[in-house]
């Protein structure tokens, strides 16, 4: 048996870049050696108000935009979370083995709550037990995440070790994979903060679905930094950085040569190229996205599919847990 992977994304708007280079490409090179679980996380999702009829949609968007990113349906298990009610199951047993604390200590709960101050519900607060949940139900072996998620990966760990030691051995405890290059793609207006498909801000995010058009405007008008030389520097110039780090994940040129390559020439050249390298990523991935996006029913069939392979599989694991937390069987 190959070990299990599993990862998901929120259908609440397009993709982005940082989904592409923090996930999916790195899931579809890891599907041939790894079990590949891979799940639109609609319950994720509507931590944030969400408006039903697009909540719906995007769910397919992101589908389609798996399968044009290389996921392959018929090797991995593509499928909406919503479609295994065990999660949700499993998630109550786990709630009550979490503290209050552990919760609150979680970056992304304050983030989130300052971000959407209006609507500061129990669902965003315990959002990572039910992380938690996705990955154990599976056994998953290794979860690919951005460095944005690390904190709930180890509280998914801590949550399996408590279960096992209080109950006897029942889950994998999850490693991390994160890659070394691209774990995190920054804005392109703000370069400090993350790229992120909810920023209200259209020019900070280079969506998957962009035109070649809006792909080399967005990057004429990114963010630099004040000088003009093309060099990597984190700490200093997080504009260029940024940049010099998607040009490399694009065209997959060193660090030392994309500086070597741009000595001397300033910003507008070398903002001219990383357009061009992404126009050229981008391009044949969005043609192939809105192709798959147009047959809705074949969409469907693979999510009926993955839903049914993922049932069989969790129904298994809460099977097990149920019977180990003293529920009567039925
Ligand atoms: N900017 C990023 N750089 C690297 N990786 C990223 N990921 C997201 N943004 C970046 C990774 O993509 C996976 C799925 O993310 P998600 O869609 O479930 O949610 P998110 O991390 O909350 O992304 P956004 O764009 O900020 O969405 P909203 O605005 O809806 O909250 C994760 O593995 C994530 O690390």
């Amino acid at each position: 048996m190959k070990p299990t992977i599993l990862s998901g994304m929120q259908p609440t708007n397009d993709l982005t870049l940082g989904q592409y280079f923090g996930a999916l490409r790195n899931w579809t090179e890891l599907q041939r050696e790894y079990n590949g679980l891979f799940c639109v996380v609609d319950l994720h999702a509507i931590t944030v108000r969400q408006e039903p009829a697009k909540l719906r949609r995007r769910t397919l968007d992101v589908v389609a935009m798996y399968l044009a990113g290389g996921i392959d349906a018929s090797v991995s298990t593509l499928f909406v979370q919503s479609h295994v009610p065990e999660h949700c199951q499993l998630q109550w047993i786990l709630s009550c083995l979490t503290s209050f604390g552990e919760c609150s200590r979680m970056t992304q709960f304050k983030d989130k709550s300052s971000q959407h101050a209006d609507n500061v519900n129990v669902g965003l607060f315990t959002y990572p037990i039910l992380m938690a949940a996705d990955i154990l139900i599976y056994n998953a072996d290794l979860v690919p995440v951005g460095e944005d998620q690390k904190q709930h990966l180890e509280l998914t760990r801590n949550l399996a070790e408590r279960f096992n030691h209080i109950y006897s051995d029942t889950f994998t405890v999850p490693e991390p994979f994160i890659p070394k290059v691209g774990a995190k793609i920054m804005s392109l207006q703000e370069p400090e903060k993350k790229m992120s498909k909810s920023d209200p801000n259209e020019r900070a995010t280079l969506f998957l679905t962009d035109t070649d058009d809006q792909i080399r405007s967005k990057l004429r008008r990114a963010v630099t930094d004040s000088g003009s030389e093309v060099i990597y520097d984190q700490e200093h110039r997080p504009g260029v950085s940024n940049l010099i780090t998607l040009y490399h994940l694009a065209t997959n040129k060193s660090v030392a040569d994309i500086e070597k390559e741009f000595d001397g020439r300033g910003y507008a050249p070398f903002k001219e190229a990383v357009g061009e390298a992404l126009v050229d990523l981008i391009s044949p991935l969005r043609q192939k996205y809105l192709e798959i996006r147009s047959d809705e029913e074949s969409l469907n069939k693979v999510i009926k599919m993955g839903a049914e392979h993922a049932r069989e599989r969790a129904r298994r694991t809460l099977r097990k847990v149920y019977k180990k937390t003293g529920f009567v069987e039925l």
